[in-house]
């Protein structure tokens, strides 16, 4: 049965705060980290019963808020593949979240249970961690009194980053099987992306030391650790590590921070030499920007489209080199904000397909290629290789030492990078490989496209809901009229772009432009905000 007392007696400790609504969005529940404290009780009730659905298989639990400022916090679910939990869940974890008393949540989940056919009898096991934040001890407390409420099988996997924790909940679920994903635990993480490192920059010069803004987050305790397996394969140096300074977290710093502001995070300045290039993780280490300054001192930013790019066409020539390109298919998945030069260069030489914001979107759209390339320009993204491409580089028999070589690669790559959800310290890993088999400074990768100068403004509406999008959110169909007057406008910009989205993160709308200069990309966004207040 579904322990109603036990349950009844753990809600009583975790009211729902009355004049909340809280909603189980793209990041799954996300806001001030003081008032969470029923919303992840709650969340670990439905953990176990999304286990118990499954079949006993583990799910995991996530409390971090990313690169929200400090006093945020959040909770997501993982599903036992390591990726997003299942889109028609999300509003079950919704309704469950807002029942205003005991009783409606004991009626919310007796719902659940019937609605979707769970079998109580099954066990429920679940995997949870969480970022450093202040919040992050008080709320992991009321995850595990929604554990004993349930009696789910949890296990503890402490502080540490998201697509650990992603990584984690595949490896436990493969665990023993011929898909085994890699040992469960971090060191097991550590020791594969580590080991496939080594073998691909093998009798590669060796770089000049990169510099890692950590963002004052878990990713410095990480990178930390990181740093022990990579030896001097990569010789790094951490910048804002300070994860128990009050107010530090994803302050002037971080992956988001560089994205937005397109400048240097604080703590750099004088660190860095020109062209030596240096990455930020954001709070969570699931994004990465990389950068260098000029001789002159200007900064440059490559972001999640340059990495795309980089990655895209790397692995294709692998493919090629492999003699596999008339069986393995490359492709790559965007969103609207990638820039459209970063478009424009993909397109003249693979797939590539626009979806809505989301990493789930993304996910779901690279499974469809061969190998799958997505990224979002905010830096956050992966590659995935599907079961049947993996199966050929295994039955393959290259003819040549070369074909060898670019085969023994593309098997190295898919452990080096984390299949699961984006990686910023797998990724960066990765564009490390890239760069020391181009022998690419900073320099030269950015010089593979120039980026369309491009404005991102947000405009707090009335009612963001109002703003209902089509065609991967690049057109608007309601308010009704509006799209045409944003086209009107975008037609009077050289190589103009424009599109307006409701936020799935914060209560408001956000415009994007883009232009051939950077006055006309600025002027754009600001006279389609104009239209959109
Ligand atoms: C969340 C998404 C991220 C997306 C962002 C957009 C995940 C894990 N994260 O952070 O992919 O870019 O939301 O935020 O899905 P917005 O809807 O507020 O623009
Ligand atoms: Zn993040």
């Amino acid at each position: 049965d579904l322990h109603i007392e036990s349950i009844k007696k753990f809600s009583e400790l975790h009211p729902k705060p009355t004049e909340l609504h809280f909603q189980y969005g793209t990041a799954g529940f996300r806001t001030l980290g003081s008032t969470l404290d029923s919303v992840v009780f709650r969340v670990g009730l439905l953990a176990g019963l999304r286990s118990k659905k499954l079949d006993g298989r583990t799910i995991g639990v996530m409390v971090t808020a990313s690169h929200n400022p400090e006093q945020d916090n959040g909770v997501k679910l993982v599903d036992p593949r390591g990726e997003m939990l299942e889109a028609s869940w999300e509003a079950y974890a919704t309704s469950v979240a807002n029942a205003p008393t005991t009783d409606a949540l004991i009626d919310a989940l007796q719902t659940l249970v019937q609605t979707v056919k769970i079998d109580l009898s099954k066990p429920a096991k679940v995997v949870y961690a969480r970022d450093t934040r202040p919040s992050g001890p008080a709320l992991i407390s009321a995850l595990e009194d929604g554990f004993k409420a349930l009696g789910v099988e949890a296990r503890d996997a402490g502080v540490t980053t998201t697509p650990i924790l992603h990584y984690l909940v595949k490896a436990i679920n493969t665990k023993g099987s011929k898909e085994s994903y890699g040992e469960d635990s971090e060191e097991g993480y550590f020791r594969k992306l580590s080991e496939a490192f080594k073998k691909l920059i093998a009798g590669k010069a060796k770089p000049e030391p990169l510099v890692i803004d950590c963002a004052n987050g878990v990713g410095a305790l990480a990178a930390a650790k990181f740093a022990e397996y990579l030896g001097d394969t990569l010789p790094i140096s951490l910048v804002n590590t300070s994860i128990s300074s009050p107010g530090a977290l994803n302050n002037a710093c971080g992956a988001d921070f560089v994205k937005t502001m397109q400048r240097l995070p604080s703590g750099l300045g004088d660190l860095l030499k020109p062209g030596q290039r240096a990455c930020s993780l954001d709070g969570d280490a699931d994004r990465l920007m990389y950068y260098y300054l000029d001789e002159r001192g200007s900064f440059h930013m490559l972001d999640g489209d340059k990495i795309s790019t980089l990655v895209a066409t790397f692995i294709v020539d692998l493919v090629r080199l492999a003699g596999l390109d008339s069986e393995i298919k490359v492709g790559v998945v965007q969103t609207a904000y990638a820039n459209g030069a970063s478009t424009k260069y993909l397109a003249a030489r693979l797939p590539v397909k626009c979806v809505p914001t989301g990493v789930k979107h993304l996910h779901h759209a690279a499974e469809h290629y061969d190998i799958g390339v997505y990224f979002e320009a905010n830096g956050h993204g992966t590659v995935l290789f599907s079961q049947s491409t993996q199966d050929k580089f295994a039955k393959h028999e290259p003819s040549t030492p070369a074909q060898s070589t670019a085969l023994n690669h593309l098997v190295n790559l898919t452990q080096l990078i984390n299949q699961t959800v984006g990686d910023a310290l797998s990724d960066m890993l990765l564009v490390e490989v890239v760069l020391a088999h181009k022998s690419y400074t900073g320099i030269e990768w950015n010089s593979l496209y120039a980026d369309l100068p491009n404005r991102l403004v947000k405009v707090v509406v009335a009612d963001r809901n109002a703003f209902k999008t089509e065609d991967a959110e690049r057109r608007l169909v309601s308010p009704s009229g509006l799209q045409a007057r944003i086209d009107e406008l975008v037609r009077k910009y050289e190589g103009g772009r424009s599109f307006v989205r409701p936020s799935g993160t914060e209560d408001v709308v956000r415009v994007y432009a883009e232009a051939t200069n950077k006055t006309q990309a600025d002027e754009l966004a600001f006279r389609v905000a104009g239209l959109v207040y």
